[in-house]
């Protein structure tokens, strides 16, 4: 970052010596991860740009937006439709939570066992460390896991406004009717917040600019079917990451724009790793910023990921909403017909997740799955058992990883995750 953020920082509260410390750690953390890769495509600067701003030009940007009358919504899960967000002229923000940072001030109000991404919402709010989560107008929690919807009875006390959203567990028409009438509550209370209207219009124009955004990530998912792969599971994280920060208009044509060099590549036939590499399919719990650290070890270990089954991921952006409606009832029908098929653990029964698991198998070409469960996350540990006799099942070798943020078990995950390569490469 050239420009001198502190004076913002410390005008949004934060506390500036332990942003300092979280971003001493975030700055060499990326560098080494990403920026060493081989073979990178160019379009990746424009990614590591954002991310070298993204407590910086990107907060700026929000509180410019701010200071011209549209309000800031923070969100922690993907059911939150941004189309309803855009469409009364408000930004979404998708907040991260992918490290931990303050767990012993954390225990204080979490028991120990809660897993790793819950934790670290909270630590970034106690520790004042997150300027996305300061600039938001509200924060919106929704009741999907148990320790999300208990956890945001305590969470309210640290953010000035918190919206939580209640959501179906089921996809019954009861569970249908729940997330449309859950949906239309928050567009009035949206209406409430920025005091504009919500037309049909304005609705079907925030549809069209988050299918833009979705199809563009459909785009690179397909590119991503190549072998050699035009472009590193890690960038392609990456990327699925940005998707909740940046500008969704900017966001799309960057994509779009890094698209075309792979297209480019995949008709050279030119790859981040050799043809014949082993691919490899994640499964599981989101993986939000920075938590790099699975994706690292498999591409390490000479795999390469292409595709992830995640919120951050395809199971977040697949589905385009219908915009064909003419009243806000179709829209909002269209905008529930989507969002019903997010496939979450939280479901019950969620038999679609792994016949998505499955098909995305296929279309990549994939060679295993490896499924990423945090510990202490019961709806993706549960379901993990169950998915993995499937797949082998069905002649898919899959790998169940259990872990946290920690690295304290680095060492033994390199270990099966080579061994599980080595399975592999046959
Ligand atoms: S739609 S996956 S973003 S709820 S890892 S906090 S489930 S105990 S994140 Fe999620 Fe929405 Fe579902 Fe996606 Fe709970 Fe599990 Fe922790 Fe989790």
């Amino acid at each position: 970052m050239s420009t001198d953020y502190r004076p913002m920082w410390r005008s949004l509260g934060l506390d500036l010596e332990a942003h300092d410390a979280l971003l001493g750690v975030l700055g060499p953390l990326y560098e080494q991860t990403f920026t060493r890769q081989p073979n990178r495509p160019a379009g990746m600067q424009y990614f590591d740009f954002v991310m070298s701003e993204v407590h910086g030009l990107r907060i700026q940007e929000l509180l410019d937006a701010k200071a011209a009358g549209r309000k800031v919504v923070g969100a922690y899960c993907t059911f939150v439709p941004e189309e309803i967000v855009l469409a009364l002229d408000a930004v979404l923000v998708g907040l991260c939570a992918g490290a931990e940072f303050a767990t012993p001030e954390v225990e204080k109000y979490l028991p120990r066992n809660t897993c790793s991404l819950i934790k670290g919402a909270f630590g970034f709010a106690l520790a004042r460390v997150c300027p996305y989560l300061s600039a938001s107008d509200v924060v919106v929690g929704e009741n999907t896991c148990d320790g999300k919807k208990k956890g945001y009875e305590i969470f309210r006390e640290f953010v000035p406004q918190l919206y939580v959203m209640d959501l179906p567990q089921t996809k019954s028409r009861e569970g249908r009717a729940l997330m449309r009438a859950e949906f239309q509550r928050f567009a009035g209370f949206l209406e409430t917040l920025t005091g504009k209207t919500l037309t049909a219009d304005a609705l079907k124009k925030g549809i069209a600019v988050v299918n833009a955004k979705r199809s563009v990530m459909h785009r690179l998912a397909s590119l991503r079917r190549a072998d050699p792969a035009p472009v590193s599971g890690l960038d392609g994280l990456l990327m699925n990451q940005i998707y909740f920060y940046d500008d969704p208009v900017r966001f799309t044509s960057s994509v779009s724009a890094i698209c075309d060099e792979l297209e480019q590549r995949v008709e050279r036939r030119e790859g981040v790793a050799r043809e014949g590499a082993p691919r490899i399919l994640m499964s599981g719990c989101p993986m939000a910023v920075p938590n790099w650290k699975l994706p690292t070890i498999v591409e390490q270990a000479g795999a390469v990921i292409v595709g992830e089954e995640s919120c951050v991921g395809e199971r977040g952006t697949q589905r385009l909403t219908d915009d064909t409606g003419q009243t806000l009832d179709d829209l909002f029908d269209a905008l529930v017909d989507r969002y019903l098929q997010i496939d979450c653990a939280i479901f019950t029964p969620n038999a679609s997740r792994v016949e998505h698991v499955l098909s995305m198998a296929g279309s990549l070409r994939v060679d295993g799955v490896i499924h990423y469960g945090l510990q202490f996350c019961s709806p993706y540990q549960i379901e993990a058992g169950p998915v993995e006799r499937r797949l082998e099942k069905e002649g898919l070798p899959t790998l169940r990883i259990d872990t946290d943020y920690g690295q304290e078990d680095v060492g033994q995950i390199q270990t099966r995750v080579e061994a599980f390569v080595e399975r592999l490469r046959g």
